[in-house]
């Protein structure tokens, strides 16, 4: 007699929302794909697009090259720099070298890039917010000369630091920050240095901010949380620690295979949430392999709606 399968254990998957892909991935994964057609293959591509294995694979594919550096890139072929924004000597180099070249960085990053120029403009000095050797970061430091940005990564870089003129300061962040660390360190910096310079309006962006939120609303009624996401994903890394400041363990992975199942033996309700350059496919991906072995009910749970979306390049509108 076959014996019938035993009955799977029950697991409630709290699903934050919103998750997954922002605006400006869309964008950034959009500009190369149009550049593909538009050129054909192969387009070239300065860093991975977004940090995401399955989205580059996908991208490599349909005939994408990725490179760190432009002088990887051959002569007389297209190349896309990405979402994260590049140096201003990157563009500057491509068109010396007469390259077709597409900017996918994100028009958040690009906004924070023109109020450094500013700021310098108007003789401040810039401490900016961020985790050193960042792509965003290193392209933010290049839009201006040499010296007159300094990276801030702590509440005690923001105390140990002597600034040459401290009536003369001002400050931006990196767009993928934890917002509660950040208000941290921009307290210090206010505290210290009262006549410091604000950015105008919030340099973290709506997505990183609405997925921290999102995650936070769940991680406490969850015994873990699984956040889909890259190790590179600063976003992603966010929401991590997010979950766990919640008292809640909290783990990256980056599809379904990297489950670990012992880890789950005691978990009756896990959350799931995914960074802002990980696909909604991955977040199936990761629920269908969890319903093989468990019961599951999921739940959505909604802390914001997002309708933005940006605007592409001109010549590569939809036809
Ligand atoms: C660009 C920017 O690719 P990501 O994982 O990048 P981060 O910066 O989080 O490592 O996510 C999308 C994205 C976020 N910020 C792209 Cl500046
Ligand atoms: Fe842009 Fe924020 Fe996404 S900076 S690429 S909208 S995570």
């Amino acid at each position: 007699m076959t014996q019938s399968p035993a009955p799977r254990p029950p697991m409630t998957l709290l699903i934050a929302a919103p998750r997954g892909f922002c605006a400006g991935v869309d964008r950034a994964i959009i500009i190369v794909e149009r550049a593909i057609e538009k050129y054909g293959a192969p387009v070239y591509v300065r860093h991975e697009i977004v940090h995401n294995k399955f989205v580059v694979d996908s991208l490599k594919a349909k005939g994408a090259i990725f490179v760190e550096e432009l002088d990887q890139v051959p002569d007389g072929v297209p190349v896309v720099f990405s979402a994260h924004g590049v140096p201003k000597a990157v563009p500057a180099k491509a068109e010396e070298r007469g390259l077709d070249y597409l900017d996918a960085t994100c028009p958040l990053v690009s906004k924070v890039h023109r109020q450094a120029e500013r700021m310098v403009t108007a003789g401040r000095h810039i401490l900016f917010i961020g985790h050193k050797g960042h792509p965003e970061v290193i392209g933010t430091f290049g839009q201006v000369p040499e010296g007159t940005m300094t990276l801030i990564e702590t509440v005690e870089d923001a105390e140990a630091l002597a600034p040459v003129d401290a009536e003369n300061l001002a400050f931006l962040t990196q767009t993928t920050l934890s917002v509660d660390d950040t208000a941290a360190i921009v307290a210090t910096l206010q505290r210290r240095f009262p006549s410091i310079i604000a950015p105008k309006g919030e340099d973290i962006c709506y997505a990183t901010s609405n997925r921290q939120t999102a995650v936070k609303a769940i991680a406490g009624r969850c015994d873990a949380v699984y956040v889909i996401g890259a190790p590179n994903s600063s976003n992603s890394l966010r929401l991590v620690e997010v979950a766990e400041r919640e008292g809640t363990p909290a783990r990256l992975i980056q599809r379904a295979d990297e489950i670990d199942f012992a880890w789950l033996e005691s978990v009756s309700t896990l959350g799931l949430t995914a960074g802002a350059s990980a696909p909604e496919v991955l977040v199936r991906e990761v629920v269908d392999r969890i319903a093989e072995h468990f019961a599951v009910t999921e739940e959505q749970v909604e802390t914001a709606q997002e309708t933005i979306s940006f605007k592409l390049p001109r010549g590569l509108e939809a036809a």
